[in-house]
């Protein structure tokens, strides 16, 4: 019995290995500057975890194997530990995972935490149980008044857009982000009513939208496509409906739907989200 059970810990050790270097189910294609740097980054982590998961379960394995019961085993017998064994271990353990977060952070505070670079295009988006709302400033590129107590659903008014500041005139709010490749973007991420999380695989990007606070991040996407946007953050009842699709154009083709009024914008941007097929994944 003993051993096998020690044979099951190998075998679920090697298949859970397997997963992993098979490559059947890892990440779809990075369509973002900053992608192959977290992916190298996860794949440092996961080699590093997956090279300790193995061996930790391979002498599991071990011990239930060698100290078995059998005719010949010998009575167990009481050990205090070793102290300087668990000071070691700690230590190590410590400063593989601290080299890890230190390594980890660059990536994510040059997208969280340091400004956007000039020339970025500006998106404000405003999400809500249980659909998303992006917020364009249109030709003169000066976003529109807005204010929550403005907000009127029934009316569209997703994001309080008070329509008598001229700026709002040429704005347009749509349920899409459409945005151009290879240009730094900058989201200006809000919720209305709960935490929301805005999250697209292939950009290797995700962040929290926090009622109450405006959360500035950025990034540049480097491949023209439809994607799929997802709220990644349980937020009631119908979150598994909550999402959208973010379409990453060419500039020329960006530049042009950029600067049309809010009805023609829609409509074009509905026009290229059947032209784009979502990639196989
Ligand atoms: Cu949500």
């Amino acid at each position: 019995m003993g051993r096998l059970l020690a044979i099951a810990i190998w075998v679920i050790t090697i298949l859970s290995v397997w997963m992993f270097v098979s490559g059947k189910w890892w990440f779809p294609e990075s369509i973002s500057e900053h992608g192959s740097r977290v992916d190298s980054q996860f794949l440092i982590t996961i080699l590093v975890v997956g090279i300790s998961f193995a061996a930790a379960q391979i002498g599991l394995g071990w011990t239930v194997w060698k100290f078995r019961d059998n005719a010949s085993a010998q009575r167990a017998t009481y050990s205090h530990g070793n102290n300087r064994l668990e000071v070691v271990w700690s230590i190590v353990t410590a400063l593989v995972f601290i080299s890890l977060a230190v390594m980890g952070q660059r990536v994510w505070a040059s997208l969280h935490l340091h400004a956007a670079p000039p020339g970025s295009l500006q998106v404000e988006v405003v999400a809500q149980q249980f659909s998303w709302n992006f917020h364009y400033a249109g030709k003169d590129n000066v976003f529109g008044r807005t204010d929550p107590n403005l907000i009127d659903d029934s009316a569209l008014n997703f994001v309080g857009l008070d329509e008598t500041d001229p700026n709002a005139k040429d704005d347009a709010v749509v349920a899409t982000l459409v945005i151009p490749a290879n240009r730094p973007v900058e989201l200006i991420l809000r919720s209305k009513d709960v935490t929301h999380s805005f999250f697209v695989p292939q950009l290797r990007f995700k962040q929290d939208l926090v009622p109450g606070m405006n959360i500035h991040v950025h990034f540049t996407a480097t491949k023209v496509g439809k994607y799929e946007l997802a709220c990644a953050e349980l937020c009631g009842m119908n979150h598994y409906k909550m999402k959208s699709y973010m379409l990453v154009l060419p500039e020329n083709e960006f530049s042009e739907l950029a600067t049309m009024p809010q009805d023609k914008f829609q409509a074009r941007k509905d026009e290229l989200l059947n032209k784009y097929q979502l990639p196989n994944y």
